[in-house]
């Protein structure tokens, strides 16, 4: 039996794998990531702090684009089958100030243990088809009934996902059925795209294009994480390797890591075949997969959210002026989450630990950890997508948008959309609940 944390990190390994085989600029990121990352733990004693190596040197993140609540369903039980569930809601349409008519939700494992063993996420993200914003009621309709007569994963797939998520594994066999099919269902197809459709599409919006001109899905980035993002990001222009002209998120500063920043390349044009309106094949070329990497830092609370969203369009210095500047402060603020553990060695015997949260951790009671960020930033997200993009699209902005939330995500998936905070805020209240118990503390904290 194959469990399913294995055909998770297995699932990881062989996406990368293809990747790699399909966009040669994505293997030069690998490699200089690891460069990196060796450097940086070679220097810094404390650099697991934030993951342990091989977590880290495992750990990537994908994006994927469907079309309907119908896909977005059959990829939710492809993902349950991995161990990753959905967690946050992510309304891109705001976010964006080009045209990305998307709405999206991340799916990645939700415990420690899993997430410390693999944590494989998927961005994925759907198209708004009935936002009346970017598609009038007769293109809804020829897009809809378009993506409707697709098959983007075939039965066999979603039978043995089924069958992965029920028994929390595969035999050997089935699971190497399953991980085939599943890896080829994110492959980019051979199938000729229709000129015609695509351009009228692109002229809307190019994610529209990417998800609704063609028959198939594809993993449009795999993202390796770095521990330093500024010196990769150098690094990759030594190599001739153009980046986006900055890295989205936290400014880089001596404080804590903070959330998750990010920095990618263009897509690469791409030879793809093409069917003209008079029928005939010929070739061509597309940019739709680039490639991304990432930092995460430590997770923040909301009110450390509600901080970091009101610094971020500020110029640096006056985030480095208002930021907390230490894990502490962070901690004693409750503006980032934290692990907190009674150290065996006890500072005072005899004594009574105090009762609050900065006393236990300058009296030496309490030891805290970083919790990291497992999710996204839309703006980030947002401008990801608007690198990629040559044409901002065209919208009507006389219209109303059609009101999508987590509530309806989670209707559509038929399972529930996890709030990232309440993830976070259940981990550090249990591990303040049991450093209290072995301090001899009442369990409820102050
Ligand atoms: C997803 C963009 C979002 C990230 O890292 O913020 C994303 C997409 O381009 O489909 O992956
Ligand atoms: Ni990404």
């Amino acid at each position: 039996m194959i469990p399913t944390w294995r055909l998770r990190a297995a699932f990881a390994r062989r996406l990368s794998d293809m990747y790699g085989a399909e966009v040669p600029a994505y293997t030069t990121l690998l490699e200089v990531s690891a460069q990196v990352n060796d450097e940086v733990i070679g220097k810094h004693g404390d650099a697991g702090r934030l993951g342990g190596i091989e977590r880290v040197t495992a750990e990537r993140h994908g994006a994927i684009r469907v079309g309907t609540a119908l896909e977005m369903r059959q990829a939710a039980q492809i993902f349950a089958a991995l161990g990753m569930r959905p967690v946050g809601f992510y309304d891109l349409r705001e976010a964006a100030a080009s045209s990305v008519p998307v709405v999206s939700t991340a799916f990645r494992p939700i415990e420690a243990e899993e997430l410390e063993r693999n944590p494989f996420r998927v961005f994925t993200s759907m198209l708004t088809t009935a936002d009346r914003r970017f598609f009038d009621a007769g293109l809804q309709s020829r897009l809809e009934s378009f993506l409707g007569r697709r098959e983007l994963f075939p039965p066999d797939l979603l039978e043995l996902a089924a069958r992965a998520e029920r028994e929390e594994g595969l035999d050997e066999e089935a699971a190497e059925r399953f991980l085939t099919l599943a890896v080829a269902a994110f492959e980019l197809s051979p199938e000729p795209v229709d000129r015609a459709w695509y351009a009228e599409l692109e002229r809307i919006s190019a994610v529209a294009a990417d998800i609704g001109g063609v028959a198939s899905t594809h993993v449009n980035h795999l993202t390796p994480r770095v521990l330093d993002i500024d010196e990769l990001y150098r690094r990759m222009g030594e190599r001739g390797i153009t980046m986006i002209d900055r890295i989205q998120g936290p400014p880089r500063w001596d404080g804590p890591d903070v959330l998750l920043r990010q920095t990618s390349f263009r897509a690469l044009s791409e030879p793809r075949r093409f069917r003209e309106p008079d029928g005939a094949v010929g070739e061509g070329a597309l940019r739709v997969r680039f490639g991304e990497v990432e930092a995460r830092g430590i997770a923040l609370t909301r009110s450390g959210r509600a901080l970091y969203d009101e610094l971020i369009g500020e110029p640096d210095d006056v985030w480095a002026g208002r930021f907390p500047r230490t894990e502490r402060q962070l901690a004693v603020q409750e503006q980032a989450f934290f692990r907190y553990e009674a150290p065996a060695e006890r500072p005072r015997d005899g004594l009574r630990p105090p009762a609050d949260l900065a006393g236990l951790l300058d009296g030496g009671w309490l030891r805290a950890g970083p919790i990291v960020y497992e999710d996204f930033l839309p703006k980030s997200a947002a401008g990801i997508f608007q690198s990629n993009l040559t044409d901002e699209g065209t919208r009507d902005t006389t219209a109303t948008g059609t009101h999508y939330d987590q509530q309806w995500l989670s209707d559509v998936l038929e399972r529930p959309v996890h709030d990232p905070f309440d993830l976070y805020a259940a981990q550090q209240d249990s591990s303040l609940r049991q450093a209290r118990q072995d301090l001899g503390l009442p369990k409820d904290t102050p």
